[in-house]
């Protein structure tokens, strides 16, 4: 007989099966539900993700500054899903560091190993970010990008994927609140450009991007250009490869989730990435917009 590991009522999880689970390997990230979960993670605010494993371990090191001295984490950070040589995550107090790779495949497995994570650490409310890089259309390299909304690389707002031979849609929708709530604590004295709108979550970095030096391309400049001006007219303003995935499963689960993006490359410049603004420009946005920011206090006074 199996034993119920999961008593109380489903919240981020909507998955009667988990009830019958006698141990549950949320395998990606290295963890299972015979390890102390509440204990090791039951006071998670804040789930930041981003792409690499070394802007993540940045990521935490710059949390670590800043708010180490309420949060003693010992001398070194440590790679808690190492084992599984997958995915990084590194814990700072109510801070989860975690690098998701690239696209939406990848972003899908961490996103559901997290939300039962979420789950069986029986966390409060957490917040899910998603601090990435991206191409913009029409604005420079270095922008910040917060994400309205997303779509796929046909405009549908969706996360599409085939479940038992059939295609599931589920809505990609980001939290409007915590949307505001970023927009709010923008200051205008950052010496970066901040801006919104919604952003297209292509499958591909090449062709799926509309980038004409990759290894094929059927398509000339003048139909990059009319994509280019449609997305344009729809309110697109960025282009990268994980928010579908992100915004549609943290919405399942019912978890408040947004996207920040810093943009690498203006698309209607050129395909190539050339300038390179990442981690500590992410990091300090990032911190200035949220960890500064007084709720923060609200926060981590649980
Ligand atoms: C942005 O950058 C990566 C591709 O270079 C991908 O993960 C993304 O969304
Ligand atoms: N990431 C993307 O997916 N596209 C870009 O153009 C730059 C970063």
């Amino acid at each position: 007989m199996s034993r119920c590991i999961c008593k109380r009522a489903l919240s981020y999880t909507q998955n009667p099966n988990l009830e019958c689970l006698n141990e549950d390997n949320l395998h990606h990230i290295s963890l299972n539900t015979k390890m102390d979960l509440p204990g090791m993670f039951g006071n998670v605010k804040f789930v930041c993700t981003g792409g690499t494993d070394s802007r993540m371990r940045g990521f935490a090191e710059y949390i670590k500054q800043l708010i180490g001295e309420r949060f003693p984490v010992g001398v070194e950070l440590s790679n808690i899903s190492a084992p599984a040589n997958r995915y990084s995550m590194y814990k700072v107090g109510p801070v989860l560091c975690v690098s998701h790779g690239m696209g939406n495949p990848s972003m899908g497995i961490l996103t559901n190993e997290l939300i039962k994570l979420m789950h069986y650490a029986k966390c409060r409310d957490p917040v899910f970010f998603r601090i990435g890089t991206c191409g913009s259309i029409g604005h420079d390299g270095g922008t910040v990008i917060i994400s309205d909304d997303c779509c796929d690389g046909c405009l549908r707002r969706f996360y599409s994927i085939p479940v038992l031979g059939k295609m599931l849609d589920r809505p990609a929708q980001l939290d409007k609140q915590l949307i505001i709530d970023l927009k709010n604590v923008v200051d205008k004295n950052d010496n970066f450009k901040v801006i919104s709108g919604t952003t297209m979550c292509a499958e591909d970095f090449y062709e799926g991007q509309a980038r004409m030096d990759g290894p094929f391309c059927k398509f000339s400049d003048e139909d990059k250009l009319q994509f280019f001006n449609r997305l344009c007219g729809q309110g697109i303003v960025n282009i990268e490869m994980e928010s579908t995935s992100f915004a549609a499963l943290t919405k399942q689960a019912g978890i408040k989730a947004c996207v920040v993006c810093v943009a690498l490359v203006n698309r209607l410049k050129g395909d190539s990435v050339r300038a390179y603004y990442l981690s500590l420009y992410l990091n300090r946005f990032f911190f200035e917009t949220v960890f500064l920011d007084c709720r923060a206090e609200k926060c981590y006074g649980r």
